[in-house]
């Protein structure tokens, strides 16, 4: 039967179709009835967390009208859509974004208020969805809000763990990981059980003539899971466009619950087969900037892959359309390797089920894929072993051999005698076991490769793909440098600063073109808005000190300046700098008169962020921050002017508390590690100034802010190589003012010795590969230069206004723009006629 209404009795249905809430009693009224009839609560027992529910659904409501249409549209207009495949979207929380996205907070407020409730206790009751580690996920959800802002018709696919990034308690000074059950409660998606596809696994390939003759492939046997489909809307700011996020969701296929071992007897058996397939979307891998090579992960990239691309095919031949036409209708930007399978499988479609001929099929695969790097870290590149793929996808195995010799062909053919470079370039490395090197697939399977800040980008041409710009010359690489989405990390986070702009230029307008901000540059010497912007970089302040109160019990003075490093723990971004410079301090300070510290600036040193469960070193550096809290904190002869606190459990949510409290942030990486950096931006925007290396984004945000407004240190990307081959060869001295820190942990003043053995002796006797001990003098050098900003007030609330001014360029809709330009070529959607 055909699902669409006939024409005659679409009356009926246009009469009764779904209306959006637009004022107060509408609200008001749509929320009691959610309270009162999906939620079977009451005025008697409405707590805040019916609430928000109640909430929520009532601006769910709202959404999916909005996306039901927006989908129409799309269909209707018959566009190239963008597909962004990535294995993490960490989110955050969806109300209070939603709610200023469609432009009714204050409607909400006034509702909730006439109900009971303060808005802010009820947005506080949501849990984050965290399906992603770092930057890499924060990126993908930053890119879903600019799409649908810019009216893109786009799509995220990705996959829905049952629990996300794990919860962060500290115990006694060490983390210590709780699951993250994020379901329960979760209004923002849609289960859609009537869209699945079963995904096989394992099996063998049999090779046959078809009728024509021709030798032709098939995969048999193995394992089936379903694949089921979960929609998330995402609403644009200002804007009808509201988006889909599709996340999939596994399960045992219907044949998969063997009736017969069930009814057998077997019972343990049939439940364990069903088990195992709920297992493949589980579970987040835990780890930033690593990969291991497990199978779960394996699975869980192919699963989620071959379910996108059949859905994506399936929306396509609804259009009827040829095959070459494929890349006019679709492009596919793979979020760093771990969709690289879907070239593969692409691959395998087109010329094992629909027929075409292999080079017809490579054309259409090639210019539909794009692929981002974020990391030159060579831990982080991403290689499977070939056995554990021959078993898993033989079929798939067998389509990047041929990948490879096609590929490694046309290289002989441009470099006849230079056998060295078919070996470097192979997507195979010959190693025991070999391995299949995902980086070179998705090179070779894209025509646009991009990294995410300038430095970076000219690395991955310089080094790691040098030999790949040499065969395809260098447009295929190209940078688009990150962005962050203003909407959350301007106006959501910071609301009093986002008004205080907005009442300077006259209207939210810079919320959708930022670089609008640059008009508040003449604001500059304004007395009454510098006062402002004091105040609420004040407040701000005291929200945090609250939350710091309320989670670690330590009272810190929000006169201080607030020294803020949150982000993974990672030997690369350098914590273990940051907390050698927070005890050089605290020595120091130790060391003086009460005459001298007089003159101190008092400090707040903050950090937050989570080690993967695995990374031994990362949990080390956890637990020294701790324990240098435990002991700066306490002791009387410091008082207010040094205190260390570490926040657990840092999350998006923690973050839009925290960017708009700092002074000062911290990134300083060891140059040429960071691919971009994302927070480095947020923190700027929220009036904060930074402390970094000439690494990653820092570089253009100097750029665009002005050297004058930012502290700079530490040896340059170009120099690293030479200082670690003069390590490895002996040529290393501790840098003294160090050597004082390291005998300090030494003398037991942070607790057992033996505790932070690994951290100290991998710098001073194995080979100090981070470059700590060479950074250490110019790093505290620099935080001396910073103390003294910090006490003329008026200059640094200058750099404040100044640098947030500048920081039009780092908006997500300028990178969503130029992804659209320059790799996908796509145009958004005008919205301004109806089309229902
Ligand atoms: C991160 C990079 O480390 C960070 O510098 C960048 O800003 C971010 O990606 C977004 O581009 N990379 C990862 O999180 C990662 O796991 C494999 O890369």
């Amino acid at each position: 039967v055909e699902a669409s209404i006939p024409e005659p009795l679409r009356e009926a249905w246009r009469k009764h179709s779904a209306a959006e809430f637009n004022t107060k009693e509408e609200f008001e009224k749509d929320l009691v009835r959610h309270i009162e009839t999906t939620l079977a609560r009451s005025m008697y027992n409405c707590d805040e967390l019916a609430a928000y529910s109640g909430t929520a659904l009532a601006f769910r409501d709202r959404l999916i009208i909005e996306w039901n249409k927006t989908q129409q549209r799309q269909t209707f207009k018959d566009q190239k859509r963008i597909y962004y495949l990535s294995l993490e979207f960490l989110m955050g929380r969806t109300l209070d974004n939603a709610m200023l996205n469609v432009g009714l907070k204050e409607t909400a407020r006034d509702g909730l208020s006439d109900l009971g409730f303060r808005i802010e206790d009820v947005i506080n009751q949501e849990h984050d969805a965290a399906l992603g580690n770092g930057g890499l996920g924060r990126l993908a959800a930053c890119f879903l809000d600019s799409m649908a802002t810019l009216n893109y018709p786009a799509w995220g696919y990705g996959l829905r763990y049952r629990y996300g990034i794990f919860k962060q308690e500290i115990v006694n000074g060490y983390q210590v990981e709780v699951p993250d059950y994020w379901l329960d409660n979760n209004p923002w998606e849609f289960p859609r059980h009537e869209i699945t596809v079963d995904i096989q696994f394992y099996g063998n390939v049999k090779k046959y003539q078809d009728e024509s003759g021709k030798i032709a492939h098939s995969w048999e046997d193995g394992e089936i899971v379903r694949a089921i489909a979960y929609d998330v809307p995402i609403p644009g700011y200002g804007t009808k466009t509201t988006n889909n996020l599709r996340l999939w969701s596994s399960k045992a296929s219907s044949g998969e619950f063997d009736f017969q071992k069930f009814n057998a007897g077997d019972y343990e058996s049939a439940v364990a087969d069903q088990q195992r397939a709920e297992t493949i979307s589980a579970v987040l891998y835990p780890n930033d900037n690593l990969e291991r090579g497990k199978e779960l992960r394996l699975k869980q990239q192919y699963f989620w892959c071959a379910a996108s691309l059949f859905d994506i095919i399936r929306r396509f031949k609804k259009t009827k359309r040829a095959w070459g036409e494929f890349p006019d209708q679709v492009a596919i930007q793979l979020n760093d390797t771990h969709p690289a399978l879907a070239i593969v499988e692409l691959q395998r479609i087109l010329i094992d089920k629909e027929g075409l001929e292999w080079d017809e099929a490579w054309q259409i695969v090639t210019k539909t894929f794009g692929y981002t790097n974020h990391t030159v870290l060579p831990e982080a590149l991403e290689k499977w072993s070939v056995p554990l793929m021959q078993n898993l996808l033989p079929r798939h195995l067998q389509i990047i051999y041929e990948i490879n010799l096609f590929f490694l062909q046309s290289v002989e053919k441009r470099f006849p005698n230079d056998r060295e470079i078919l070996s470097r370039v192979s997507i195979i490395e010959e190693s025991h076991p070999k391995m299949v090197r995902m980086a070179y697939l998705a090179i070779i399977g894209s025509h646009k490769v991009n990294g995410v800040a300038e430095l970076h980008s000219d690395l991955l041409k310089t080094t790691l793909f040098k030999d790949f710009v040499k065969i395809y010359g260098p447009d295929r690489f190209t940078n688009v440098t990150n962005g962050i989405t203003p909407r959350r990390w301007l106006h959501q986070a910071n609301p009093r600063l986002s008004a205080l702009i907005a009442e300077k230029l006259g209207s939210y307008d810079f919320l959708k073109d930022l670089t609008l901000l640059d008009k508040i540059e003449a604001f500059v010497d304004d007395k009454a808005f510098r006062e402002e912007w004091a105040v609420i970089k004040r407040e701000n302040k005291l929200r945090l000190a609250e939350h710091i109160k309320a989670t670690t019990g330590y009272d810190v003075n929000p006169n201080a300046l607030f020294d803020v490093q949150v982000k993974r723990i990672h030997e690369y971004k350098r914590q273990q700098l940051n907390i050698f410079g927070v005890i050089h301090r605290y020595l120091s300070i130790k060391a003086m008169s009460a005459e001298e510290k007089k003159k101190v600036v008092p400090r707040v040193s903050i950090f937050g962020g989570k080690a993967a469960p695995g990374y031994w070193m990362a949990k080390t550096i956890i637990h020294l921050i701790n324990k240098v809290a435990d002991v700066v904190n306490k002791d009387p002869e410091i008082g207010d002017l040094l205190k260390v606190i570490f926040i657990a459990d840092y999350n998006v949510s923690k973050a839009e508390i925290i960017c708009p409290a700092s002074d000062l942030s911290e990134h300083i990486s060891t140059a040429g590690t960071e691919g971009s950096g994302t927070s480095n931006m947020k923190f700027v925007l929220n009036g904060g100034l930074i402390i970094g290396t000439c690494d990653g984004a820092n570089i253009e945000i100097t750029r665009e802010i002005g050297e004058q407004n930012i502290f700079l240190f530490g040896n340059l990307a170009e120099d690293v190589e030479d200082l670690r081959h003069k390590h490895f060869y002996g040529d290393f001295k501790l840098d003294p003012q160090l050597e004082r820190v390291f005998d300090a942990i030494k003398d037991n003043m942070f607790g057992d010795k033996a505790d932070f053995t690994a951290l100290t002796s991998s710098i001073e006797e194995h080979g100090d590969y981070y470059l700590v001990s060479d950074d250490f003098n110019s790093y505290i050098t620099t935080h001396e230069m910073v103390d003294e900003a910090f006490q003329n007030q008026e200059e640094w609330l200058a750099k404040s206004i100044t640098s947030v001014a500048r920081m039009g360029f780092f908006s997500m809709d300028r990178v969503t723009n130029e992804y659209a330009d320059s790799i996908w070529n796509v145009e958004p959607l005008d919205v301004t006629e109806e089309t229902d």
